[in-house]
């Protein structure tokens, strides 16, 4: 039977030839390259990869797979008690269950502080509940914008049981994009631009590739966070 490889497996071999062809151009010898720095985020153009550079950021492994268990031990009652929906052909988001959750036992609540410490300057005003989504492994997110009205510059997200792409294409130019692989565990951020004048979304199963490779897409629960406006 064909087995998609993991995104992980997939990084491995990408970062692989990142690294051999770094050396070869370069005759440099200082080693692999990092995967995170390698392989995440493609786009368009380079220069435009580079320019949103510091605006978009995948952390791999943010979450340990015992983190993982502890915040699905605390939100799968919840999310069960709720059916998927399908059927609305005008929401931005297509087969979701989501919730949101203001208090979490103390393991949650260690993870949901290391999130916020890396994703927030200190002192930053941030919308009280945490956002639960839990797309079907046929759901998928359509191209948004966040509503300014509610949400401030940052958004990030955390990604529980599956790998997953997220598109990201500017306003008014749809040949200005970029693609960032969110590995099952890992943490997106989008600041600033790349949260304001880029439409986001979480491509379906069928469409979900991520540099030429396939990144095969299941059932997905998000756990995200948001700063307020200022
Ligand atoms: O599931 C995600 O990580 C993205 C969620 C999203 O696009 C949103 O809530 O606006």
């Amino acid at each position: 039977m064909k087995r998609w490889l993991t995104a992980a497996e997939q990084l491995q071999r990408l970062a692989v030839c990142v690294a051999q062809r770094r050396c070869l151009s370069s005759g440099a010898s200082s080693g692999p390259i990092p995967v995170r720095d390698a392989v995440l985020v493609v786009g368009s153009r380079r220069e435009l990869v580079e320019r949103l550079g510091s605006q978009v950021e995948v952390r791999t492994a943010f979450i340990s797979e015992e983190e993982e268990q502890a915040l699905l031990r605390e939100l799968e009652p919840g999310l069960k008690k709720k059916r998927y929906e399908f059927d609305h052909w005008d929401d931005a988001i297509h087969g979701y269950r989501e919730t949101e959750r203001a208090r979490w036992g103390a393991a949650c609540e260690e993870v949901l502080n290391r999130l916020r410490s890396v994703a927030f300057p200190e002192g930053s005003q941030l919308l009280g509940p945490v956002h639960v989504l839990d797309l079907d492994k046929t759901g998928y997110i359509k191209p948004h914008i966040d509503s300014v009205k509610f949400c401030g510059s940052t958004i990030a997200g955390l990604s529980l049981l599956s790998d997953s792409v997220m598109r990201l294409v500017k306003e008014g130019a749809t040949d200005e994009w970029l693609d960032l692989l969110l590995p099952r565990h890992s943490l997106y951020i989008l600041r600033d631009q790349a949260r304001y004048n880029f439409t986001h979304e979480i491509l379906k199963d069928e469409d979900s590739v991520f540099n030429g490779l396939k990144v095969p897409r299941s059932r997905r629960i998000s756990v995200i966070c948001r700063n307020l406006p200022a």
